[in-house]
């Protein structure tokens, strides 16, 4: 019998790779969905034959509660938040009540309708903020810096407490940043690789940043996701760090981006005071030794590789619409896909 799994989230960047990983695993996947004026399956496109659609909504316990009802999952996958830090202070009670409160009504949800359903909370280094020990481990105490990351702090309690209060399976995952060429358009690494495939294209001339020297520990999502099922395939429930141990700067990134392309950063990029934030984040470095010993779980992509890949996948998108650059950018001639990746 296969095993059937939930995942809240499931159109974001993680979801769509987590269902991948599910598919291949031979699992039967339902998704949750929000109401939206448009659909926004982009990134489970080519899943839609095989994946089971429920619609419902973090706020909504009714719907929640139905969703899981309906399913039936051995396993719960928590991925759906308000994720964008910066939105997080323009936004600080929908991020509380989606990020924050909606992490206990799937918790509540699964306690009421399928208790013996394995939880995985999506737990986030932001919640180490302002950083009381480098490296960050699982014992590192927290100190959140945005509505955002407090709102992780309440999640993570939660998950904890409904572990220790019903028995319940319940993780926390505390993954540091991880991206890919679905990543969300707003976040700092997507932002780049795709203003750096714009400008190669001859569409821009310019990419306005924030602060450039903040770092960050930065995986694939890929290589991620699997983290997530390999903590419910675990005896008993735990939480565990998932991150790469090395840091590198948004400065860093930028200036890899745009050497793939043969281009140097400081020609194109401006900082813009409208991209800092209110309380930043400034340096996140992640321990995941437990994760390697316990789990077996390291990353396989670099952060060389990471940027490469995200930059050719922009730049293969923009010239299958414009065509290629007539000037001719390193990345042409490095011979190689996106799809290598
Ligand atoms: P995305 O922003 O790409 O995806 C978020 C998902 O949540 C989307 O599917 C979105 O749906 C859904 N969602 C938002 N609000 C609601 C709601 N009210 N009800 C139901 N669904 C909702 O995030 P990622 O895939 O990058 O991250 C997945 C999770 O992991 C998030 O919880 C994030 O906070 C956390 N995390 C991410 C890290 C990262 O580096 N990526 C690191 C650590 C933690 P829609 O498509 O309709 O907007
Ligand atoms: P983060 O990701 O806040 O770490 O949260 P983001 O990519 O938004 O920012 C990373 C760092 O880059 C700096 N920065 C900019 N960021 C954005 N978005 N846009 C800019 O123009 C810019 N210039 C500089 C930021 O100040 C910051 O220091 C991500 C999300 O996926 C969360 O959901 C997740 O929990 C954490 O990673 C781990």
């Amino acid at each position: 019998m296969s095993k059937i799994a939930l995942i809240t989230g499931i159109t974001g960047q993680d979801g769509s790779y987590l269902a991948e990983w599910l598919l291949e695993n031979n699992y039967s996947v339902y998704g949750l969905v929000r109401r939206l004026s448009t659909p926004n399956y982009s990134r489970i496109e080519h899943l839609l034959d095989k994946v089971t659609l429920l619609e419902g909504d973090l706020t909504d316990q009714s719907s929640l509660d139905a969703a899981v009802t309906e399913a039936k999952p051995d396993e719960v996958y928590n991925l759906a938040a308000q994720s964008f830090v910066a939105t997080s202070w323009t936004q600080p009670v929908a991020t509380g009540e989606v990020t924050g409160l909606g992490a206990l009504r799937v918790m509540e949800a699964v306690r009421r309708c399928c208790p013996d359903a394995k939880v995985y909370q999506a737990s986030s280094s932001e919640m180490f903020g302002k950083v009381l020990e480098t490296p960050q481990r699982e014992t590192t105490p927290f100190y959140p810096r945005s509505p955002y990351g407090f709102a992780k702090v309440y999640a993570y309690w939660a998950t904890i407490n409904y572990r220790e209060s019903y028995e319940m399976f319940c993780c926390n995952g505390i993954l540091f940043n991880h991206e890919s060429p679905r990543r969300g358009i707003e976040f700092v690494t997507r932002k780049i690789t795709d203003a750096v495939a714009r400008i190669a294209c001859g569409l821009d001339k310019e990419l306005r940043l924030g602060n450039l020297d903040a770092y960050r520990d930065w995986g694939f999502a890929g290589d991620y996701v699997k983290a997530m099922w390999l903590m419910l395939q675990q005896e008993t429930p735990d939480d565990y760090v998932i991150a790469t141990n090395e840091a590198h700067s948004v400065r860093e990134f930028v200036d890899l981006a745009f050497s793939e392309v043969g281009l140097n950063y400081e020609d194109y990029v401006v900082v813009d005071p409208k991209y800092f934030r209110p309380a930043e984040v400034n340096y996140l470095l992640g321990d995941a030794t437990k994760a390697k010993e316990a789990l077996g779980w390291k990353p396989e992509v670099s952060f060389e590789k990471l940027v490469r890949m995200m930059t050719l996948a922009d730049v293969e998108r923009y010239e299958k619409i414009y065509g290629k650059p007539e000037e001719s950018a390193s990345i042409v001639n490095t011979g190689r896909s996106a799809q290598e990746y």
